[in-house]
């Protein structure tokens, strides 16, 4: 049977769920203008960022891997949190939630590295006046942040919004808007660990690493009765999977997405349209 798009049926089934997850992708920062990886704007596309974000690649060219970086940094930076990420925020306020989906747990699994889900959170729960308890954890950036800067060599990481992170990057966000990615800043002038001075890099998750924080979401979508899946082209893995495992467990599917994706036929609801839109209605 097709998927419903009766937001009335959706909010009886939320108000009835008990083990609620979220898993992100890039369109739930899209209306804040970050571009998706593979929508029509698809940054990758451009700059084919399966072959950047790599180890190998950083590895081989870590000028051309930091320019990229460099360009979602400033791009991230100059972005601010969208309806979507607020109405995630203020659902993820115990007391806001007890309204709507009563005696529920909650965590957003975010794929996005962005970090406007938690600036969303600082400012909404600073405006409710209220702190989150942390378990189980709310929020779970499952492929880092762009804003972690992790040594190559020792285990140091440290969160660092500079703009730039270093001065021979700066202004290379033009080269990359106009896909002149050039690889010709030399290794000592690339961000380097404040702890030791070896060469740093992002800190992310790149294809063939493990995510973060895997086991404390394996047991969360196990348990999950109900897995909104909002704004991806669920094309990676491990996170493409979850939605799945929920139903096959038993558990209720919802996808929001500005258009159809791969299997999205045999999820119980279907909210079609930018989530920006969808989830102050969807979440209140
Ligand atoms: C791992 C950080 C082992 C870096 C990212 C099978 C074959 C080949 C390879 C694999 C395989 N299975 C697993 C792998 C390996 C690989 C993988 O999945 N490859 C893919 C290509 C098949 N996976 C890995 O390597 C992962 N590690 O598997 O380790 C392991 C696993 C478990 C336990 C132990 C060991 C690590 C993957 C992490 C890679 N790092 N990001 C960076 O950002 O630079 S991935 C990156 O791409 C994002 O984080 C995200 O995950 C993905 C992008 O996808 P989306 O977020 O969905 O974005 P996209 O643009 O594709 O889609 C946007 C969607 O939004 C669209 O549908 C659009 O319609 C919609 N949209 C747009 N606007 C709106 C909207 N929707 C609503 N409203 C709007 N306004
Ligand atoms: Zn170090």
């Amino acid at each position: 049977m097709p998927p419903s798009k009766d937001l009335h049926a959706f909010k009886k089934v939320l108000s009835a769920s008990k083990n609620i997850i979220v898993v992100a992708g890039a369109g739930l920062s899209a209306a804040s203008g970050i571009p998706t990886f593979r929508g029509s704007g698809g940054m990758w596309r451009k700059y084919d960022a399966m072959s950047l974000a790599t180890p190998e690649s950083f590895a081989e060219n870590p000028s051309l891997v930091w320019q990229f970086y460099h360009y979602r940094r400033e791009s991230a930076l100059k972005a601010s949190p969208n309806a979507a990420h607020v109405a995630l925020s203020s659902f993820t306020i115990p007391k806001v939630r007890e309204r709507i989906a009563p005696g529920s747990d909650f965590t957003l699994i975010t794929q996005n590295v962005d970090g406007l889900s938690p600036r969303s959170n600082e400012q909404v729960f600073a405006q409710a006046g209220v702190t989150v308890p942390d378990t189980p954890p709310y929020l779970i950036e499952m492929h880092g942040r762009l804003f972690d800067i992790k040594c190559t060599q020792c285990d140091h990481v440290e969160f660092d919004t500079s703009s730039p992170i270093c001065e021979a990057l700066a202004g290379t966000e033009a080269l990359v808007e106009k896909k002149e990615l050039d690889a010709n800043i030399p290794i000592e002038n690339l961000p380097r660990c404040r702890k030791c001075g070896s060469l740093a890099r992002p800190g992310v998750v790149w294809f063939g690493e493990v995510p973060h924080d895997m086991p404390v979401i394996d047991k969360l979508v196990e348990k999950a009765d109900l897995c909104l899946v909002i704004g991806t082209s669920s094309a990676v893995y491990p996170a493409a999977g979850y939605a799945a495992e929920v139903a096959d467990n038993g558990g209720t599917v919802a996808v929001f997405n500005f258009e159809r994706t791969p299997g999205d036929e045999d999820v119980d609801f279907l909210f079609l349209g930018g989530c920006e839109e969808w989830l102050p209605k969807a979440l209140s």
